[in-house]
């Protein structure tokens, strides 16, 4: 996939800036740090389309990349649980997060993500539930699988798909380390957006 057929579009910090709903979106949520932006730049085949960061908490808005001249949006949502934002700040986004994920109409499917080293925590579990109670569909994306042995990873995979224990949640595997698998990863996430 050439570069040129991404761009990044908008960046929206409140919802009366959220672009149009024309085009089906499909978006990345998870605790910050997770590697949600750098997922997508793997996906957009881009180095810094979207920005990563050594500093969590670095994406504080909703950002949105147009996909072959807008024929679908990948959305890159500000992570949860970064402890150092202001209270103030936090109930902000909080408040777009939400209102994004229940109100949107174009929006095919969320990717929760989900460091691999780390596992399912308290707040990914409350996020989870709360898709579930708000009939948002999701799938899960286990990342940074580069940094764990095959063993711990079947492990965690395992524990994942039981405390989630629904058949139309897939679980995803994702390095940004190792690029053989990009294409079918990909493919099994820009078929929402068909
Ligand atoms: N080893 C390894 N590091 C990764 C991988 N994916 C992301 N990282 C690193 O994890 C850090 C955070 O990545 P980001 O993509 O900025 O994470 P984010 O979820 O967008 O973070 P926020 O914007 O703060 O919510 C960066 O230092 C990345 O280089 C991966 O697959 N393997
Ligand atoms: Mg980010």
């Amino acid at each position: 996939m050439a570069r040129q057929n991404s761009n990044f579009m908008f960046g929206a910090s409140n919802i009366k800036s959220l672009p149009n709903e024309s085009v089906p979106e499909i978006a990345f949520a998870g605790r910050s740090n997770v590697g949600k932006s750098s997922l997508i730049n793997l996906l957009i085949n881009s180095k810094k389309a979207a920005r990563v960061s050594s500093k969590p908490g670095c994406t504080r808005q909703i950002n949105f990349y147009s996909m072959y001249n807008d024929k679908f949006r990948l959305v890159d949502l500000p992570g949860y649980g970064y402890s150092r934002a202001s209270k103030e700040e936090t109930i902000q986004y909080l408040d777009l997060i939400e209102y994004y994920l229940t109100q949107r109409r174009n929006l095919k499917r969320v990717f929760v993500l989900i460091d691999s080293k780390v596992g399912l925590k308290e707040i990914d579990k409350d996020f989870i539930y709360w898709l579930t109670y708000n009939n948002i569909n999701f799938d899960v994306v286990l990342t940074k699988i580069d940094k764990v042995s095959q063993e711990n990873l079947d492990t965690i995979l395992e524990s994942t798909q039981k405390w989630i224990d629904n058949e139309n949640v897939s679980i995803h595997q994702i390095s940004i380390r190792v690029k053989c698998k990009v294409a079918k990863v990909r493919d099994e996430f820009f078929k929402f957006t068909r």
